[in-house]
């Protein structure tokens, strides 16, 4: 009987070591930091009853010089970011989940889609090309048809069973990601100004035009950004980006005011 009386505090420190161990197991799995959490009150502080051009430049000196990843490591990071179900990725505009490891360029993979198309001025080189914020995981063959048909809404009420819908110039994703989508573009048309070797300016339109760089359609973009408000999976994924690869924000998630004030007509 008295034996008992040993055992108990020998099997509590047993079972305190092992949980030390098992937390210290969790925290080396765990994806590596950039930088701690930041506060947001303070990382938006200056900004303050700033309106148009000034809030966007003092957002640009806010967003810029983020740590550059490289083309190969966006596989690594959509997969955590765009993470689904059972162990696959959620595709931007079918809505559908695909195992994580089928990616690539054959018809049923899916690849890196760049929300902000390559042909409004973002080469191979920029650092644009390799940024999170408006890069998502995406079928090929779906990739392929949006091409770089700017955003808007298409003639067709009718998706004819699909989630998106096309017409001759631009392309009309799912609903529960249009606001997702116009708060990324968003971003890059602040985050991109030209003052960077590596990277040209990129501004949104009324009318797009792949020679100015001027994506669009930005009153299309200003409504979906109301239809569809920030949701928690899209905080989730501006706080993944921020602390565990680029160290930047996309601040239309934390402030969607931010969106109208710089890009409604004064
Ligand atoms: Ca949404
Ligand atoms: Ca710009």
């Amino acid at each position: 009987m008295k034996s008992r009386y040993y055992i108990i505090p020998i099997v509590g420190a047993l079972l305190y070591l092992g949980c030390i161990y098992l937390s210290q197991c969790f925290e080396k799995n765990s994806d590596p930091e950039v930088r701690e959490e930041v506060d947001t009150e303070v990382y938006y502080e200056t900004m303050g009853d700033l309106r148009g051009a000034d809030l966007k430049a003092a957002l640009h000196q806010r967003i810029n010089d983020h740590r550059v990843l490289t083309y190969s490591e966006l596989w690594a990071a959509l997969r955590d970011l765009d993470a689904g179900k059972s162990g696959g990725v959620t595709l931007i505009y079918t809505r559908t989940q695909r195992g994580a490891d089928k990616h690539g360029g054959k018809q049923g993979e899916w690849n890196r889609e760049h929300l902000w198309p390559r042909a409004y001025g973002i080469s191979r080189s920029s650092i644009a090309n390799t940024d999170l914020h408006h890069i998502r995981s995406s079928d090929v063959a779906t990739n392929a048809k949006r091409g770089h048909l700017y955003f808007d809404e298409t003639q067709g009420e009718d998706f004819d069973g699909q989630r998106y819908s096309l017409d001759h110039d631009s392309w009309e994703p799912p609903n529960e990601v249009k606001g997702d989508i116009a708060r990324a573009l968003f971003y890059m048309a602040v985050r991109y100004e030209g003052g960077e070797a590596s990277s040209s300016d990129l501004e949104l339109s009324e009318i797009a035009n792949t020679r100015n760089r001027q994506l669009g359609k930005i009153s299309t973009l200003l409504k979906w950004h109301t239809q569809d408000p920030v949701s928690d999976t899209e905080r989730n994924r501006n706080d993944k980006i921020d602390r565990n690869y680029q160290g930047n924000r996309n601040p239309f998630i934390d402030h969607p005011e931010y969106a109208r004030r710089i890009f409604a007509p004064q």
